[in-house]
């Protein structure tokens, strides 16, 4: 972790630096603590359903689906002893959730650099509990799975892996497109064509998620806003994106990052029939979504080599 801070793979990440040796050590979080639970949840979603959105944003906010659990998890644990202390983390805590999710034998992290279960691929989203009583002895990480295969190396557009399950955030269109604030980086910019929200390809190549795999939960159905095109998402209003993103992981973005992201798509794809709209988004008043749309007139006008 300490490594990959270092090397500046987290980009303009700061929280991730904050509050380090917390996120690394579970003891200085819950003093006392003899045990991690780790709770995935299975989204996969259908091959045929297409969305600019990555499968684990399309429906409602996984956020909330695993604080439902672990607060549940939690009262029952207090009807046990009300003398149990737990701290739970979805995400933007201070736990490494993947490399507790493979010590506690979910899965396993694999070269694409997320945790894989053998039953829902790595369609899961995580989350840890930490308790302060020992529930058993167990503390064996999965077995690792992945072999010789390099298929998710291969196959990301933008090379973020320095090597096997190290992602340079700088590079990967995950982090571009939902937690980067400011421009894209133009030799990105190109890689957004098919995707406005998050990136699935390094798990879409994945021989691990087959299409045999479950559907996901019906929260994970895909909400009127993932199934819109980028067009659309480029032309939204700020009232309809706040109604459209409300309860979903896609609000995440903000209007503006959303918006840039889908003119960078309409750009890269040298959509013709996105003129009209880019045209208009060149004097908006944001300058990411300004910025974007003067690049993506370029590409339409196919005089850039960007
Ligand atoms: C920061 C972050 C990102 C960043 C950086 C990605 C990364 N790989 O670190 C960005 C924005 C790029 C990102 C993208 C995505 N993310 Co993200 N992200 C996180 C977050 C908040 C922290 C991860 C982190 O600490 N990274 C820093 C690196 C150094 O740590 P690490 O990879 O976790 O661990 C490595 C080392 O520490 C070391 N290690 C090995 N053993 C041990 C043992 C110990 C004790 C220690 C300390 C370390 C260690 O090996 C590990 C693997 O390389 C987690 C949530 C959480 N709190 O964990 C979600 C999380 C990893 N993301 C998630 C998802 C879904 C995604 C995306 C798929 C979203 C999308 N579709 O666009 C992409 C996938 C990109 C990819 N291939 O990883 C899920 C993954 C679920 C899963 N099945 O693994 C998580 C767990 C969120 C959640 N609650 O479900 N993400
Ligand atoms: S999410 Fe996309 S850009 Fe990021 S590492 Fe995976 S394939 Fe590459
Ligand atoms: S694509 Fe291959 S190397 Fe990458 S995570 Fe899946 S099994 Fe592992």
């Amino acid at each position: 972790m300490k490594a990959w801070l270092a090397s500046g793979n987290a980009a303009d990440m700061d929280w991730m630096h904050r509050r380090l040796e917390e996120r690394l050590d579970p003891e200085r979080v819950l003093p006392g603590v003899q045990t991690v639970i780790a709770l995935g949840i299975p989204y996969h979603r259908p091959k045929d359903e297409v969305s600019p959105v990555a499968s684990y944003a399309r429906g409602r906010d996984y956020h909330y689906a695993h604080r439902d659990r672990m607060r549940a998890l939690r009262r029952l644990l207090l009807e046990l002893d009300a003398t149990i202390d737990t701290y739970a983390c979805v995400d933007t805590g201070v736990a490494m959730e993947k490399v507790w999710a493979e010590r506690a034998g979910l899965g396993w992290i694999g070269k694409n650099g997320l945790l894989i279960t053998r039953d829902f691929g790595s369609w899961v989203t995580l989350s840890v509990m930490y308790i302060d009583r020992a529930v058993d002895a167990f503390d064996r990480p999965h077995d690792f799975l992945c072999g010789d295969c390099v298929r998710c190396l291969k196959a990301c557009p933008t090379k973020a892996f320095p090597a096997p399950g190290v992602v340079d955030a700088r590079r990967c269109l995950s982090y571009q497109s939902i937690e980067n604030r400011g421009v894209v980086p133009v030799p990105l910019r190109k890689r957004f064509v098919g995707r406005v929200f998050g990136c699935d390809t390094c798990q879409d190549v994945c021989p691990w998620n087959h299409d045999e795999i479950p559907v996901g939960d019906r929260r994970f159905e895909p909400r009127p806003l993932s199934a819109l095109s980028a067009l659309e998402l480029a032309d939204l209003t700020q009232d309809q994106f706040k109604t459209l993103s409300s309860g979903m992981a896609v609000a995440r973005a903000q209007y503006d990052g959303l918006r840039r992201n889908a003119l960078l798509a309409l750009g890269g794809a040298r959509d013709q029939s996105a003129r009209a709209v880019i045209e208009r988004r060149c004097e908006d008043s944001s300058d990411i979504v300004a910025d974007a749309a003067r690049w993506a007139r370029t590409q339409l006008h196919g005089d850039a080599a960007d």
